[in-house]
């Protein structure tokens, strides 16, 4: 290269030398051909001109300089001519060595391109090939992880599938389940409104159904304002009926009584000279026909009306309670069964008070007949029975039993006080007389009861409060005939 670098100062040399000159010199040296351009002679001072060639000074000098004096022009152009040649020499010889040495270092040089740039290319070729490779492998790995990746993302897809499968298969059934809930929801709703409007039509009913009751109650409350206005008058009127019957009954027992004196004075009668105890007084006076007879007890001057039994079993029997149709009611208060009810012909209880007299003036037998609804008669007998009096509540006292009716007496035992509905003297905690009806001897209440209710007809049904002799015929007797009647004992008859 080192030439190359001479070779571009000479040029550049020559440029500067020559720069100004605009005439062209072209010298043709082979197939060469080298142009130069030099500057004008006629503006170049003459004395400072001087040719510093080497090549110029170590030439001979022309032959006419010894002879005749050149010109500055001739002069000049010999010097031109020199320099010109020495300078085609030069510039031979520079080709030469240019031919020469490039020659050789352009085959070299170009051999040493062809190695450096066929190296060069291998490098690179290989180099390439290298990245190709590590590209490739990285591409392969990008593969490998996309297609992982793929395929992962393909299971997942899969997955995400199936599960959305499964979400919309439960979306259907839950729409299905909230579609079928709706519909039983409409149908109750409707069947609730349906409830609703019959409600309510049922309480506007009830409403007018409870006007009208109220109508009726107001109507009813001033009817009854009205009959207890009717009730007080009637129960004014009532009282003063009750007075006048009182003064009528006063009235009649002052006219009774005075024609009873009448009746004295006039004609002494049989009973007035024989006063009869009993009925076993009038049998024993020769009267044997059943039927009404006056008595007087003892140390008592009233007559007492009461039916005697002149046939039963030796006569003279006093009866002292009587039923056979059930005409009269047995349930009755302590007063009543005290002074006595009903009529001696018919059905009547003849009083306590006379029951008490009677059997203490003396020994007496009492006699119970009983005849059911099949016509089954039955007795029983107490060889001694007597009552104490009022202030002993009518105990009742007997003994020496005997008869049909029961093996067992089916009176209660001794000192057994009588009760009453209005009065109650029994053993029980409850009210026996009240519960069994009628007035009787209740311990607890007792196997008897003679002046219960009087039932008539056939029945199977168990009555507590019906006609009982516990030992003939059970609690339930429906008897159709009871007596009690009393006799004085086989000594006085
Ligand atoms: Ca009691």
């Amino acid at each position: 290269m080192g030439w190359l670098l001479a070779l571009g100062s000479l040029a550049v040399a020559v440029a500067v030398t020559f720069g100004t000159e605009r005439k062209k010199h072209q010298v043709q040296h082979g197939p060469c051909s080298y142009t130069f351009i030099l500057p004008e002679v006629e503006q170049c001072q003459t004395r400072d001109f001087q040719v510093t060639n080497s090549l110029q000074r170590d030439s001979p000098l022309p032959p006419e300089t010894a002879h005749a004096e050149p010109t500055w022009q001739e002069r000049k152009l010999e010097n031109l001519e020199s320099a010109t040649e020495n300078n085609t020499q030069w510039l031979q010889k520079l080709e030469n060595y240019i031919q020469r040495n490039v020659r050789s270092e352009m085959v070299e040089m170009q051999r040493n391109v062809i190695h450096t740039q066929t190296a060069t290319m291998l490098e690179i070729g290989t180099n390439l090939l290298s990245q190709s490779a590590e590209h490739t492998r990285k591409l392969t790995d990008v593969e490998t992880q996309v297609l992982n990746q793929t395929s992962r993302l393909e299971i997942q897809l899969l997955e995400f599938s199936l599960s959305t499968t499964r979400l919309e298969k439960q979306l259907l059934q839950q729409t299905q389940e909230v579609s079928r809930l709706n519909d039983k929801n409409s149908y109750l709703e409707q069947r609730f409104a349906a409830m609703e409007t019959r409600h309510s039509q049922e309480l506007q009913a009830i409403q007018q159904e409870k006007q009208q009751l109220q109508g009726l109650l107001d109507r009813q409350s001033r009817l009854v304002t009205l009959l207890e206005g009717q009730l007080a008058s009637s129960t004014r009127n009532s009282t003063l009926l009750l007075r006048q019957q009182a003064a009528l009954s006063d009235t009649v027992q002052r006219l009774l009584a005075t024609v009873t004196h009448c009746n004295d004075i006039a004609i002494p009668s049989k009973e007035k000279t024989e006063s009869f105890r009993d009925c076993a007084d009038i049998y024993k006076s020769g009267i044997t026909e059943n039927g009404i007879y006056s008595i007087h007890l003892a140390n008592s001057t009233q007559a007492i009306k009461v039916y005697c039994d002149m046939k039963t079993r030796g006569g003279g029997w006093t009866v002292l309670q009587h039923r056979f149709n059930g005409s009269v009611d047995f349930h009755r208060g302590w007063n009543e069964y005290k002074a006595g009810f009903g009529d001696p012909s018919g059905e009547h209880w003849i009083g306590n008070d006379v029951i008490h007299l009677l059997t203490t003036s003396q020994d007496y037998t009492l006699q119970v007949q009983l005849k059911d609804m099949e016509g089954n008669q039955a007795y029983s007998q107490y060889e001694r029975f007597y009552t104490d009096g009022e202030e002993n509540k009518y105990s009742v006292h007997s003994q020496g039993f005997s008869g049909t009716a029961g093996r067992i007496s089916s009176l209660t035992h001794s000192g057994t006080m009588f009760s009453t509905k209005d009065q109650d003297n029994d053993h029980c905690s409850c009210k026996c007389a009240q519960m069994a009806s009628g007035g009787w001897w209740f311990e607890a209440c007792g196997p008897s009861n003679l002046n219960g209710i009087y039932y008539a007809g056939f029945s199977n049904v168990m009555r507590y409060n019906g006609i009982k002799w516990y030992y003939w015929k059970g609690p339930s007797l429906m008897a159709t005939v009871t007596t009690m009647m009393n006799v004085c004992d086989m000594m006085c008859r």
